[in-house]
């Protein structure tokens, strides 16, 4: 007896302030999308889930740097995405949003139970607020130096550089994103979940997934790496969390005193999937209890790996205490793409965009697929660089797939008229391919969508080797019956392929059942001549996939590279708000000369440097070491911020900045006199 009558499955809901890119589409999105096409060609009932999360800090800042409000920012990117995704073919059951009324009632009545069975402690906190802007600053509106590895870009909840969860006050040298300025802590009051409180139920429900005698899911089932977040989460052990902002934008909090105040994104968010749920089964009479309430649903989240505690950790201890609720039974998070060798990056513009690839390959939505299930970084990070893609479309899909379907129908139309031939079929061959079936099933339902792929593609290859060994353009001089068996057994392959390689690749698949005159009827398991009846007509052969040509991809590459410069250019060239002379003069800058460098251990982002300021020496810690090494900078005359706090940084106490310049890609340059300058020269 199957353990679950229905599967909901859900992907991480993309922030609506940007465009998607590659990378989103590698981690959350086809992989789910490919899961849900095979559940529903095996006849499952299946809920696909998605939609905008349209509320945090992101949205806002967004909103300030376009000069806009937060709704006009959702409003832009919920279509741009929607519609990316529809073209794409990503087959959501529905794709909603969080800045709906349906889901504002959803989380505020969430919170309502929550707080009525005193699940929040309401607690009074320091929180950092900007004076200028006179607003409190949600985690994403502070940034500082990452504690852990030195970045100076970290975020107030997160480092994006080592992955390091974080809280504003651990940053070193914190700065307002509104103002720039220094925040200041000032008291104000927030709901906490005391996850602490958790610790014991989380630690079983990851690595025990039995909880009460009923198993939520098998830890076997769940990837290494996924597991390994949550553990180091909770060595360092679960603590209270704010569940409420001091925000003007989200779900504000349903109770008097919490004016000014809406839920916290990561508790909104999620909850998301169920209005998006509950939206949905209106659409379409049916029951979203039946899909979140019910032990008899599976529920898998497909997500980016910095989603992972989010969506194993707090999410499941929110919906444990609401009660009622069905737990995850899987979240195959994956690692990250990299591309052309660095980190994809929205903010330098270093990405893939889904609908320029769309605008640039229009109907070649199926190569994209193919190319990122292939390299999906699904047990560590993987690559994705432009020339792969054309040798993986020309080599693979070209060469393989489609040369030996388009044989298979130009040999049907030159020796049988185009029909399909009244004959015996190869059983030998014909079992073989439909053995991959059960490899390619227990593949995906492992969530190994790359090992799925390549077992379907090996189908294509035996059908390239059966018309390779057995000739049929040489027999068909001697032994027509043969060749008649060998053209009939090639066409069945062909409808296998139609069914076998449909989760992956839709678009082509879809395209070939045209060709060959089948029925869309989708069933994992068919009957052969349901399908492809002896003496029927085939269509004449179209090309399934056209080579790519370098000097495409020679101009995808150069795309890349100039959308960076410009990036590059904007941002450094952007205007930061404007100071006067006298706040200029506070700047104590003078010509220092370095006369010891080393590097500091645990890192390889940070040199630690004695120099010399003519009265007195300093050590100064600098995040140089990807741009110079140690020996070769003794005696260079740099310039010292002198009078910047000093702050610990891995241990030590770095008194003053040294000036560095960006340079090309991730390169620093040191900002030197042309002359020679006595140590402590003041520079303004
Ligand atoms: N929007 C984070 C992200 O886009 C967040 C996912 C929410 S899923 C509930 O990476
Ligand atoms: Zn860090």
């Amino acid at each position: 007896m199957k353990k679950y009558k229905r599967h909901l499955v859900t992907s991480a809901l993309p922030y609506a302030n940007g465009p998607l890119h590659i990378g989103h589409i590698a981690g959350a999105y086809l992989p789910a999308d490919i899961y849900v096409r095979f559940l529903r060609m095996k006849g499952e009932d299946v809920a696909f889930i998605c939609g905008s999360d349209e509320h945090g800090a992101a949205i806002t800042i967004q909103a300030k740097r376009e000069g806009v409000t937060p709704q006009q920012v959702v409003d832009k990117y919920h279509t741009i995405n929607k519609k990316a995704f529809e073209d794409f073919g990503i087959a959501f059951d529905i794709y909603h949003r969080t800045s709906s009324e349906l889901h504002h009632k959803t989380a505020s009545d969430f919170f309502t139970v929550l707080n009525a069975k005193g699940d929040f402690e309401k607690r009074e906190s320091e929180q950092f607020y900007d004076e200028e802007a006179k607003q409190f600053l949600a985690d994403r509106y502070i940034i500082g130096t990452c504690p852990k590895c030195s970045y100076e870009n970290a975020y107030g909840d997160q480092c994006e550089n080592c992955g390091s969860s974080l809280n504003p006050t651990d940053l070193i040298n914190p700065r307002s994103t509104l103002s720039g300025g220094k925040p200041v802590l000032k008291k104000t009051v927030h709901w906490y979940l005391p996850m602490n409180e958790d610790e014991e139920w989380v630690k079983t429900f990851i690595n025990e997934g039995t909880i009460d005698g009923y198993e939520h899911h098998n830890p076997k089932n769940w990837k290494n790496h996924v597991l390994g977040q949550c553990n180091s989460w909770l060595d360092s052990g679960l603590q209270p969390r704010a569940m409420t902002r001091d925000l003007d934008w989200g779900v504000k909090v349903p109770l008097e005193e919490a004016d000014g105040k809406v839920l916290y994104v990561w508790l909104d968010a999620p909850i998301g999937y169920i209005s998006a749920t509950k939206q949905w089964a209106e659409d379409n009479d049916k029951e979203w209890s039946d899909y979140w309430q019910s032990k008899s649903t599976k529920l898998v989240h497909f997500i980016g790996k910095d989603n992972i505690v989010f969506h194993c950790i707090i999410f499941p201890i929110l919906l444990k205490r609401h009660g009622d609720f069905i737990l995850p039974n899987n979240v195959p998070a994956n690692e990250f793409l990299n591309l052309e060798g660095q980190k994809l990056s929205t903010s330098k513009n270093w990405a893939v965009w889904l609908h320029e690839y769309m605008e640039d390959f229009a109907e070649r939505q199926d190569v994209l697929r193919y190319v990122l299930c292939s390299i999906a970084p699904e047990a560590k990070d993987s690559e994705f660089t432009w020339k792969d893609f054309q040798a993986r479309n020309n080599n693979e899909l070209v060469a393989i797939l489609g040369n030996f379907v388009n044989r298979a129908i130009v040999l049907t139309h030159k020796y049988f008229d185009g029909k399909v031939p009244e004959s015996k079929v190869d059983t030998a061959v014909l079992n073989t391919v439909c053995n991959h079936y059960d490899k390619v099933e227990e593949a995906i339902l492992k969530y190994n969508f790359r090992q799925a792929l390549a077992e379907a593609m090996n189908v294509a290859r035996i059908g390239n080797k059966y018309l390779a060994d057995s000739e049929p353009w040489k027999l068909i001089k001697t032994d027509p019956a043969k060749t008649a068996e060998i053209i009939h057994t090639s066409l069945l392959i062909a409808t296998h392929l139609s069914h076998i390689l449909e989760p992956f690749l839709p678009h082509t698949m879809k395209k070939l059942r045209g060709l060959l005159n089948i029925k869309n009827h989708l069933s994992w398991h068919f009957e052969e001549t349901q399908l492809l009846r002896p003496g029927q007509q085939v269509n004449p052969a179209e090309h399934l996939f056209t080579p790519i040509e370098d000097s495409t991809i020679e101009a995808q590459i150069q795309k890349l590279e100039n959308n960076k410069k410009a990036k590059a250019t904007q941002t450094n060239g952007q205007a930061k708000t404007p100071i006067s002379f006298e706040d200029f003069t506070k700047l104590d800058l003078k010509v220092v000369t370095i006369l010891e460098a080393e590097k500091v251990p645990k890192t390889n982002k940070l040199l630690k440097l004695k120099v010399d300021l003519g009265d007195e020496q300093r050590t100064v810690v600098s995040g140089i070491a990807g741009s110079y090494s140690p020996e070769d900078i003794i005696g260079r005359q740099v310039i010292l911020l002198a009078n910047l706090e000093p702050r610990k940084i891995k241990g030590i106490e770095s008194q003053g900045m040294i000036l560095m310049a960006d340079g090309e890609g991730e390169d620093l340059s040191f900002v030197s006199p042309e002359k020679k300058v006595d140590n402590g020269g003041k520079v303004s």
